[in-house]
């Protein structure tokens, strides 16, 4: 089915389930250098460094649950299925409150990459080290979390700018505008002629491109905006 509806989610939606932004005060940025765990020169450099620090981001996403935000999309999702959710973020909450039809741009800390050879799956453990062997090629050393880092391709792009091209309603929720291309999707959204919302804690700096943003936390906002959309 054709997507009317495509929301873009960012760090921000996932907050209030205890995980943390990237660029907020405190936020995964403050604490530690992105040159040196979010680039494939950082992984070439040290990967078993790079493999610890997503091994206590996927404990600590696998340990979040689910919030009032997540489950308002779902619900949305499963009363008008031509919603598509495109998610910047590595966590799994979108699926675990229920939603089906999500992209992962940034990829996931539930899946393995190997740099060697390309082969993608599944990651079902809690650590990864270099003596897990791809199921491809057989070899450790390349095993990384399947995350998008910056220099890198997003996922599924040609599939995002078709839902750009033919939505209604462009929503981006929790996201600061500050990595492209998600950054770019509301101009090209808004050039399709679609209506464009912001649903965000504060301003951002790329408010000024959405016809409306409404500021507040996402626990609250987003169930709001759903029963609007769905009249309940
Ligand atoms: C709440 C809230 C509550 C808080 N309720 N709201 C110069 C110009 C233009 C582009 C570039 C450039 N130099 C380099 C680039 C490209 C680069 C880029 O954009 N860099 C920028 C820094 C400028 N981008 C890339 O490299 C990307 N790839 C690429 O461009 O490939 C080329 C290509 C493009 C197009 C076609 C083909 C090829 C890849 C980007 C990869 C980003 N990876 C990360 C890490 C993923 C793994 C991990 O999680 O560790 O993705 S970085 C990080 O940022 C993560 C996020 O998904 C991403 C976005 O962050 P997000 O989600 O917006 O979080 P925050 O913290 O920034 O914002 C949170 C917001 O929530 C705030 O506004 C709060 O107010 C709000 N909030 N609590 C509601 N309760």
């Amino acid at each position: 089915m054709t997507p009317r509806i495509v929301i873009l989610t960012g760090a921000g939606i996932s907050a209030e389930s205890g995980l943390g932004t990237f660029r907020d005060a405190g936020g995964v940025w403050t604490q530690v250098r992105l040159e040196d765990v979010a680039t494939p020169e950082a992984f070439a450099r040290d990967p078993a460094m790079v493999r610890a620090f997503y091994d206590a981001r996927r404990a600590q996403a696998r340990a979040a649950a689910p919030n009032p935000a997540h489950e308002a999309l779902a619900r949305l999702e499963a009363a008008r299925p031509d919603t598509l959710i495109v998610t910047q973020n590595v966590d799994a909450l979108h699926e675990r409150a229920g939603a089906r039809n999500v992209i992962h741009m940034h990829g996931t800390l539930d899946g393995a990459l190997c740099a060697a050879c390309g082969h993608r799956w599944p990651w079902t453990p809690e650590t990864m080290t270099e003596t897990d062997a791809c199921p491809g090629c057989g070899r450790g050393e390349g095993v990384r979390p399947d995350v998008v880092w910056f220099g890198e391709t997003p996922h599924d792009l040609d599939r995002i700018a078709d839902a750009l091209d033919a939505c209604d309603l462009f929503v981006a929720i929790g996201t600061s505008g500050a990595v492209y291309p998600a950054a770019g999707f509301v101009a090209e959204a808004a050039a399709a002629g679609a209506r464009t919302l912001e649903l965000n804690l504060e301003r951002t700096e790329v408010s000024a491109l959405f016809e409306e943003t409404r500021t507040g936390r996402a626990s609250e906002l987003v169930p709001a905006w759903v029963s609007e959309v769905l009249g309940d």
